[in-house]
């Protein structure tokens, strides 16, 4: 190659490569030395052949080869500076092999079109990307910089960028196989310097989405970021400026019009800042009075403008403030119903919320669930030596079997899903960090179904609790549960009974079961 390496071919491949840094043109790039280097060893004319030859194969492999122009080249990538190629250039579109593949890009367990307990893994599963997560994540923290360059990014938050941001998300969701996609307005389009300005940006964002979103894929749900501007800081819907409390209102009236044009199956609201960080000045009844009035304002624009998705609330209990008022599932329940909002509203449960709260995300979502309000699911995990959101992807077998058993006995998610409310850590910083990532968190739930699925056609551990309340199956216990039984009643029973036997709990042997599912 360095005999050689005044061939313009050479040069032109050696440019070339560095232009490219997909791994297709550095194939070419090795390819084409070693025809310069058989070119050392021919006559005239030979070589001229042999020269006419290459050029042909380099224009070739040049049209083959997908465009990856880097950001600071965008204005050679196209007429109007679109980014024209691929985006994941070498990453092929993700597929199952079964648990014995070892290629980090497919999937071990999750097999979208096989069956498990009459409905297909992806009918069960319904993932969702979180593009804040996967296309706004940079790896910052409060100690340290960004860690994450994508090559499309420009440093900008041009709308020419969000655009082409966007098409970088649906090249993601086509090679993932994944059909649904989560937002928020913000993260989608950039901020104008009235409301006006910012809804015609993210008007002009949407419409691109709504293009390149086809038949298939469609936004699992959207939502409002009302917590990153300074306006939000006392809050949105219980800010104590009035101004505010219009604003937020204007800006969730937007991001449901786009949601439901886009064909968005959910809305969720997520009170980020909708709490307090000192009761000292803080009206706390009549800021929740304000969220209720703000969410019943929501209930009635949804049904204006005819978008028939569920409404969904995130609880979570701090972070950033000291205190979120939707704590919890329970709490929330609580407020629902306080505010006569029981029916408007079911839970987006988040996994990592959920442990913030005290609880297991099963907690949460068995909370959710026999209570009739498990909507969603944020999929992600925590870390049990850390103490904050680290919404990290989960991988935990047994968490994901026990999220799976809930999942189950609700008849599945549908409207809902899995929404990947994940991010990569900070040191993991390659392009196809993205797609292991999102591979491993599907891979982990569709074991998690497989797992729940067994346990459920087995039995045992359903016949365990069966059994565990079985005294209850009595003409006495019939009459306990239908409010039938008074005191007086009760107390007659015991003076005939005597003590009551106790049985065991066999939390052992209940642990023993769910193991062997593993
Ligand atoms: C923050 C969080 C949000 C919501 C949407 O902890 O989970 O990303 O899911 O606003
Ligand atoms: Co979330």
């Amino acid at each position: 190659m360095v005999v050689c390496y005044k061939d313009r071919f050479l040069v032109l491949s050696a440019c070339f490569s560095s232009l490219c840094l997909s791994k297709a043109s550095s194939f070419f790039f090795i390819k084409s030395g070693l025809v310069c280097m058989m070119l050392e060893n021919r006559s005239m004319s030979g070589r001229i052949l042999l020269l006419l030859l290459s050029v042909n194969v380099i224009s070739f492999i040049v049209n083959a080869v997908p465009e990856t122009c880097p950001a600071d080249l965008g204005e050679k990538c196209g007429e109007d500076g679109e980014w024209g190629g691929e985006f994941f250039p070498g990453i092929p579109k993700i597929k199952y092999e079964g648990p014995s593949s070892k290629n980090p890009l497919a999937y071990k367990w999750y097999d979208a079109e096989e069956v498990i307990l009459g409905k297909k893994m992806k009918d069960w599963l319904r993932f969702s990307v979180a593009f804040w997560h996967t296309f706004r994540g940079t790896g910052a923290d409060p100690f340290g910089a960004p860690t994450k360059y994508w090559p499309w990014e420009d440093g900008t938050n041009s709308i020419a960028m969000a655009k082409r941001r966007m098409r970088a998300n649906f090249e993601f969701l086509n090679k993932l196989g994944v059909d649904r996609w989560c937002f928020h307005d913000r993260d989608i389009a950039p901020d104008g310097k009235t409301l006006q300005e910012t809804n015609s940006n993210l008007d002009e964002v949407v419409a691109l989405a709504k293009e390149l979103q086809g038949d298939k894929i469609r936004p699992l749900w959207g939502t409002a970021q009302l917590f990153l501007h300074p306006r939000y800081m006392h809050g949105a819907a219980t800010s104590s400026e009035l101004g505010v409390y219009a604003f937020a209102a204007a800006q969730v009236k937007k991001a449901m019009e786009v949601t439901h044009y886009l064909g968005g199956e959910n809305y969720v609201f997520w009170g980020g800042r909708e709490g307090y960080q000192t009761l000292l000045n803080t009206d706390m009844e009549r800021e929740l009075d304000h969220l209720a009035r703000f969410l019943e304002a929501a209930v009635a624009y949804k049904k204006k403008i005819g978008f028939n998705g569920t409404l969904l609330i995130e609880p979570k209990p701090q972070e950033p403030t000291k205190h979120q008022y939707d704590w919890d599932a329970a709490t929330t329940l609580n407020f629902l119903r306080k505010y006569g909002l029981l029916g408007e509203f079911k839970l987006n449960i988040e996994c990592n919320h959920a442990t913030l709260s005290g609880h297991s995300c099963h907690h949460d979502l068995e909370t959710a669930r026999i209570n009739g309000l498990l909507g969603n699911i944020d999929a992600n995990t925590g870390d049990p030596q850390v103490g904050w959101d680290t919404d990290q992807f989960m991988t935990d077998i047994g968490e994901a079997t026990m999220v799976m058993l809930s999942v189950i006995k609700n008849g599945g998610l549908a409207p809902g899903g899995f929404n990947f409310d994940a991010k990569l850590r900070r040191e993991s910083t390659d392009v196809e960090d993205l797609f292991i990532a999102h591979i491993s968190g599907m891979d982990t739930l569709a074991r998690g179904l497989r797992n729940a699925a067994k346990l459920i056609e087995d039995g045992s551990l359903a016949e365990l609790v069966r059994k565990r309340y079985s005294s209850f199956d009595t003409e006495l216990g019939g009459q306990i549960e239908g409010g039938k039984a008074d005191f007086e009643m009760l107390e007659k029973k015991v003076m005939e009974w005597g003590e009551p036997k106790v049985a065991s709990a066999k939390q052992e042997l209940a642990e023993m079961i769910f193991q062997s599912a593993l």
